[in-house]
């Protein structure tokens, strides 16, 4: 595996010598986050940045993410447009060297939590989702933590009212026209997609959501074959839906050379409707057993990109939530821990 971690960009607050301090760290995700979905990327910042981070011994080989534009998600007339300009970009950050392209195809909101600091029995904080938090907010008047508010109000309203008339069906169907008209450009720049799930796994505000597990999976592999169309193994968002076995996932589609990213992180359930609240990378803290996951990704011959993913606020740091030094440089010695042991004396 090549470890990597997420940086926000010359803004971010972490240095890039602190990343590469970290042990066995290759380089990090990142994206250009001045362009709206729909835009084109220019080459000049990309091989700028691409730069900066050679400069510190990072490579650049992972984008997190290119966003996919609502319109293309809502199969409007103004689909075609931003697929073209998706391509465009595909070719532009191929032309910077990089390998996978991360993305979603969640309607309206990224993921979603309903406390950014929620405060834990040691005195870390952590992000979390609360289902009876979330039942008492009102689409209509939004405010959710952790959405960057990019929808003007007025917006968010017209977006809700266009999805309520789109289905499952509809927004699937939509999702391989896409991965019809973009991976063919994948395949030809070397660039391999990789979708990340919904997050947490199930339909919010009635928007439908259709990458939540297993079934939705193979069904979206099985419409658009070619392994330029995979996925970002993010244990803790399928992790939050329960009835997904994330170590059966793990082993089936790193077989099927589907993986080409991992986000590795551990969810606590603390109620039995949904609620869980993110904690440290080690299986001791959380619901999920990381070292079975990361067994099953080495027996089923992984060999991609994995990150550490949302960590807590540890040692004093108030650090963005999700995204501070400390907790996720832990997860990195964590990982590097599991994936030595297996791939030197646990393969198959
Ligand atoms: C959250 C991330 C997601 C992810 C996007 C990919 O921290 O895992 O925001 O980057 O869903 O498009």
């Amino acid at each position: 595996m090549k470890l990597i971690f997420r940086w926000y960009g010359p803004s971010d607050s972490i240095p890039l010598e602190y990343i590469d301090q970290i042990p066995n760290m290759s380089g990090v995700c990142t994206a250009v986050y001045d362009k709206k979905p729909g835009e084109i990327w220019e080459e000049e910042p990309l091989l700028k940045m691409k730069k900066m981070l050679e400069e510190n011994h990072l490579e650049m080989e992972v984008i997190e993410s290119i966003p996919v534009s609502e319109n293309i998600k809502l199969g409007n007339e103004l689909a075609e447009h931003d697929i073209e300009v998706f391509k465009k970009n595909l070719e532009v950050v191929a032309k910077a060297g990089v390998k996978v392209v991360c993305y979603n195809f969640m309607p309206v909101f990224d993921w979603l939590r309903t406390n950014m600091r929620y405060v834990n029995d040691d005195g870390s904080t952590s992000l979390a989702y609360s289902y009876k938090d979330f039942a008492k907010v009102d689409p209509k008047n939004l405010h959710l933590p952790g959405w960057d508010e990019s929808y003007s109000a007025e917006e968010l309203q017209r977006l809700l009212e266009v999805y309520s008339h789109v289905s499952h069906e509809q927004l699937f169907k939509n999702l391989v026209h896409f991965l019809e008209e973009v991976i063919p450009v994948c395949e030809r720049v070397g660039v391999k997609m990789a979708i990340h799930p919904d997050d947490p796994p199930w339909d919010v505000f009635s928007l439908p959501r259709i990458v939540t597990g297993e079934k939705d999976l193979d069904k979206m592999f099985a419409a658009v074959p070619s392994t330029c169309n995979g996925l970002t193994l993010c244990t803790g968002s399928f992790g939050a839906g329960r009835e997904n076995d994330l170590v059966h996932m793990a082993k089936k589609y790193a077989s099927q050379g589907r993986i080409h990213y991992i986000h590795l992180r551990n969810v606590l359930y603390t109620d039995d409707k949904g609620s869980f609240v993110e904690m440290g990378h080690a299986s001791c803290m959380g619901s999920l057993d990381m070292a079975a996951i990361v067994k099953a990704l080495v027996d089923g011959g992984f060999e991609g990109y994995v990150r550490p993913d949302h960590g807590r606020n540890i040692f004093g740091e108030d650090g963005k939530p999700g995204y501070g030094l400390y907790d996720r440089a832990l997860g990195c010695a964590y990982i590097n821990g599991l994936f030595e042991m297996y791939e030197k004396y646990g393969r198959k």
